[in-house]
């Protein structure tokens, strides 16, 4: 059965149309089916959760799907003293997986000491790495794919984060940078590589081709990051998560921003997704003037579907652990909600993406959390939930 619902998934009751009368008959009346449907005790009598039900858009189940996630096997599998984290997609070449990665070694001393000798997180001095696989499961690392640049380079002291393209043969990877001294204020940006072969090698951008807006200020000279005296747009501080997709003929490079003075609200980070758009893969990357784009989520994940693009949300903000679907890139509409969401996912983007709308997340690559100082690669399989039975009970 398909009831027709609309987004409603969370409306702000500041936000809700205070000219509607809050019991409108005409607008919640429910049908026959949707009484059976809802069961539903009286129809003259609708609890407020079931006016919102009534407005649900989607019931179907194909955006909904859960998680489960392993460990691999091989160089992937958890390391003492190593860091590896934020998987890029994996993508197959040459009958076997690739992925790449952020790499660094030892524990993590934050800011509280000699940032110039230190390491403030497990993600700073970080080169990306990559490591195939036959069969996903066990993976060979084989070796540095881009290091930090030179001294006094836009990189000079962290790549990470990455994310791979493959588009006309070659080979792109995007990724966050940041060029030292790695102070709490520190911009991030976001560069490029490319190469003919996921093998390399690769060929590292003059300049990034991402940086964070230009118009918060900080207030006085503290390295502060909470002390603004004016914000800017939600990217003012940091580019991060670069993913760039394909998409009516252009380039959609989608990222996450932090904001200069960035606050917490809905209980998380007030953490924010833009988008930017090139006519080539290298750029120039312009960003929308529809920014942000979502007001929620933490990592990108976004994929080609049906036309759209979906992403899913995870994280942070009163949009987190859902899937969205936009027409065109830019406009996202809640499709589900979904729990255990797997952080800083990988997609595999060998797999079919436009079959139904999970498709691709039968399984990808996600990283865990052993310690503070310690990530790993892991495994995740996702799948739609069609039944729920006890033991020995039949589904049909
Ligand atoms: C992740 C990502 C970015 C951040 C850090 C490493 O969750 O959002 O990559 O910089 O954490």
């Amino acid at each position: 059965m398909v009831i027709l619902m609309s987004a409603g998934n969370f409306v702000c009751p500041s936000m809700s149309n205070a000219q509607e009368p809050a019991d409108s008959k005409a607008r919640t009346a429910p049908t026959p089916e949707q009484i059976d449907y809802f069961g539903i005790t009286n129809p003259d009598k609708l609890s407020a959760a079931t006016k919102r039900a009534l407005q649900w858009k989607n019931l179907e189940n194909d955006w909904y799907v859960q998680f489960t996630v392993k460990d691999l096997k091989g160089d992937l599998a958890y390391e003492e003293g190593i860091v590896r984290r934020d998987p890029s997609a994996v993508i197959k070449e040459n009958g076997q997986y690739y992925v790449w990665y952020s790499r660094s070694t030892g524990p993590s001393q934050g800011f509280a000491g000699d940032i110039d000798k230190d390491k403030v997180f497990p993600w700073d001095r970080c080169d990306l790495w990559y490591a195939t696989s036959q069969d996903g499961w066990t993976w060979k690392e084989q070796g540095p794919a881009v290091k930090r640049g030179k001294p006094g380079s836009y990189d000079d002291r962290s790549v990470f984060t990455c994310e791979i393209m493959k588009h006309d043969g070659k080979f792109y990877l995007c990724y966050q940078t940041v060029k030292s001294p790695y102070n709490i204020r520190v911009k991030n940006q976001v560069g490029l590589a490319w190469a003919d072969s996921p093998d390399g090698p690769w060929t590292k951008s003059e300049e990034p081709i991402l940086s964070p807006a230009n118009n918060g200020i900080w207030k006085g000279e503290e390295q502060n990051r909470f002390l603004v005296e004016k914000k800017g747009d939600f990217d003012s501080h940091k580019v991060h998560d670069p993913c760039i997709i394909p998409f009516k003929g252009k380039f959609y490079l989608y990222y996450k921003g932090e904001q200069m003075g960035e606050e917490i609200n809905f209980g998380g980070r007030m953490i924010r997704h833009g988008v930017a758009i090139a006519d080539d893969p290298k750029g120039p990357y312009i960003k929308s003037p529809y920014n942000p784009i979502s007001n929620s989520g933490h990592e990108v994940c976004v994929w080609k579907y049906n036309g759209g693009i979906a992403s899913m949300i995870t994280t942070d903000g009163p949009e987190r652990n859902t899937i969205q679907w936009s027409p065109d890139g830019i406009n996202f509409e809640i499709m589900s909600h979904i729990k255990d969401a797997p952080h800083a996912i990988g997609l595999n983007r060998s797999l079919d993406n436009e079959s139904a709308p999970t498709a691709i997340l039968q399984w990808g690559l996600t990283h865990q959390y052993r310690t503070g100082d310690y990530q790993y690669i892991r495994r995740f399989s996702g799948v739609n939930l069609r039944h729920h039975t006890a033991k020995g009970e039949d589904a049909k």
